[in-house]
């Protein structure tokens, strides 16, 4: 009886150990989960607020914040060979594009920043030609590769930039490629409708750059999206 009793009693404490340690290995990984996301997200906030500067070098000089394609990019600088290559990452490649140019004072474009691997990249795998660079008037450095770079977020992803001045148009018309291959679609309407503060009617200044945050999913500033904007209550 002794025996069997000491035995049930080993046996529930063995229960009760593991319980205790899965218990323990839970609250470890919740927490670290925790720190990560904390750490990813400072990291996204501080990548917005560095373009933010630039952004505002860049606004000071042009007098409007950089275009949100690289049409209107080639409109404002006059460099008549700047085409549209294809509609994905249009945004973010034309903030990249002007923020790199030497013209008016630049480049606006944090060296640091494009410097970083992790943080710049092509997802779409797009380039621009040579030929467009050299006679370009965006005067880029002489070091330009062709590719068409995004800057990316801390998982991966590229921001989103729209200029407020193609919502109010109603002309945004961009598509995101995604990490996992996957291609989401920037609409004009849903610009319209989602960057709108919900009480006082106005869109950020100048421009809206966010990040899909890390569920990657695109909530246009809302959710776990992180912006260059304060974050709307509702
Ligand atoms: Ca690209
Ligand atoms: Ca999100």
């Amino acid at each position: 009886m002794a025996r069997r009793g000491s035995r049930g009693f080993t046996l529930i404490e063995l229960m009760i150990v593991i319980g205790i340690i899965l218990l323990l290995v839970g609250v470890l990984v919740v927490s670290f989960g925790g720190v990560f996301a904390k750490r990813d997200n400072a990291r996204a906030t501080a990548t917005i607020e560095t373009l933010k500067a630039n952004i505002a070098s860049f606004e000071s000089r042009w007098g409007q914040a950089p275009p949100g394609s690289l049409r209107e990019l080639g409109d404002l600088t006059r460099t008549l060979n700047l085409l549209e290559v294809n509609d994905t990452n249009r945004g973010n490649e034309a903030l990249v594009l002007a923020l790199r140019s030497r013209r008016e004072g630049g480049p606006y474009l944090d060296q640091n920043l494009f410097g970083d691997a992790s943080r710049m990249g092509n997802l779409d795998n797009d380039t621009f030609l040579a030929d467009a660079i050299a006679s370009s008037a965006l005067d880029l450095p002489d070091t330009a590769s062709t590719d068409l770079f995004e800057v990316l977020d801390p998982w991966g992803n590229p921001f989103i930039y729209v200029n407020i001045i193609d919502v109010r148009a109603g002309t945004v018309a961009d598509k995101i490629t995604l990490i996992d291959g996957s291609v989401i679609e920037i609409t004009a309407q849903d610009c319209q409708e989602k960057l709108r503060h919900p009480v006082t009617g106005d869109y950020p200044q100048g421009f809206a750059l966010w990040s899909v945050g890390e569920n990657g999913i695109n909530e246009y500033g809302r959710g776990d999206d992180i912006t260059s904007w304060p974050k709307y209550e509702s």
